[in-house]
């Protein structure tokens, strides 16, 4: 997976120019190990809109992050940006079904017959279904083309598409799944691809995944939570125990060890920015109390590949700007950056084998 791209025409310490591509970096699509594909993708946001401009707002602010990861280095890979970092453009014809897709969603709330109801929730189904298709496509390509590939969305129905790509590429591996929401609504007011549906989708359409292990979880039907109790693939780790857990004296890192050691040795990590505190991200949808702090969430993805298995891929969804500030994406932009050098770590990137 790991390419050298020209090291030469950037200047890591120099002030971060936002026009650049992401994190300030200069480097090509052709040159990057890391390609990241925006999904500016959100028809059936059920609270809160925004999430659609995650990727702008994350690109946005990740030019100022300063590009040393300090927890990393001690692991041997302070600069994974060396092996090169590139976000593609959104896709235009994405654009315009996320729009036709959402005028769907409007009319099927405003229906006055159930004919009409039912032929908008079809119309938005069939959008959803094509969206799908083309996300799968293009990771398909890059996965073929040996490249480490990050999802950027978009609503948490995004990673459909791509993780269906993943089992074409995988024979076996395990989702780690951070999240306030379990995800594992069988459709959400009859939209089949609603992020509420997510999990139950990939459950349902991607064998390969032998493992869900599910953390931060907060707020479930009761519907999500015998789904998860009786689908021996799903391990959930709801907030509450885990924090009365600690209360009780065990060590979090004791905790993190062992949700870890659930999952098999290829690991894909969906993390909607939701399974943080929501101070971390008062911009997201459907945002509830509690939740990660950002040094935990950042330490489990470190677990990862610590514990020597591989990041085969990854999402980040649910990011919104929120009114007036660049915070939602400030954050968003760190975390993205822990998972591509995390992924990095794992596929053998390392300070010393930098290329010239
Ligand atoms: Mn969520």
């Amino acid at each position: 997976m790991l390419r050298r791209p020209d090291l030469s025409k950037f200047d890591e310490a120099a002030a971060g120019d936002p026009d650049a591509g992401v994190f300030g970096l200069p480097f090509s699509k052709d040159e990057s190990s890391v390609v990241l594909l925006p999904a500016p993708w959100e028809p059936t946001t059920s609270y809160g809109k925004g999430t659609a401009g995650g990727p702008a707002a994350i690109r946005h602010a990740s030019s100022q992050l300063d590009l040393f990861d300090p927890a990393l280095s001690e692991h041997g890979l302070g600069a994974p940006w060396r092996f090169g970092i590139h976000m593609c453009d959104p896709l235009e014809a994405h654009r315009d079904w996320n729009e036709a897709a959402s005028a769907g969603v409007s009319r099927a709330s405003e229906a006055s017959s159930l004919a009409a109801r039912v032929a908008a929730i079809a119309e938005v189904n069939a959008l959803s279904a094509q969206f799908d298709r083309s996300l799968e496509e293009r990771v398909s390509q890059l996965l073929r083309d040996g490249r480490g590939v990050g999802i950027v969305g978009g609503d948490h129905s995004v990673p459909l598409g791509p993780l269906r790509a993943f089992g074409r590429q995988y024979s076996e591996f395990g989702i780690l799944h951070v999240d306030a929401h379990a995800d594992l609504r069988e459709a959400y007011e009859g939209f089949k691809g609603s992020h509420a549906s997510i999990m139950y989708n990939v459950l349902d359409q991607v064998p390969q995944v032998s493992s869900l292990v599910q953390v931060g979880i907060r707020d479930l039907c009761e519907e999500e939570f015998y789904r998860a109790s009786e689908d021996p693939r799903v391990a959930l780790h709801l907030e509450s125990s885990l924090r009365r857990r600690v209360m009780e004296g065990e060590r979090w890192s004791a905790l993190i060890t062992a949700i870890v050691a659930q999952l098999p040795a290829q690991v894909y990590v969906s993390f909607d920015i939701d399974g943080l505190d929501p101070a971390l991200c008062p911009g997201t949808g459907t945002p509830v109390p509690g939740g990660l702090s950002f040094h935990e969430a950042m330490d489990l993805i470190l677990e990862v590949v610590r514990s020597g298995r591989t990041i085969i891929g990854f999402d980040l969804c649910e990011v919104s700007p929120s009114a007036g500030g660049e915070w939602d994406g400030n954050v968003g932009a760190r975390v993205l950056y822990r998972l591509c050098g995390a992924m990095l770590y794992g596929a053998g990137a390392r300070d010393g084998e930098r290329g010239a």
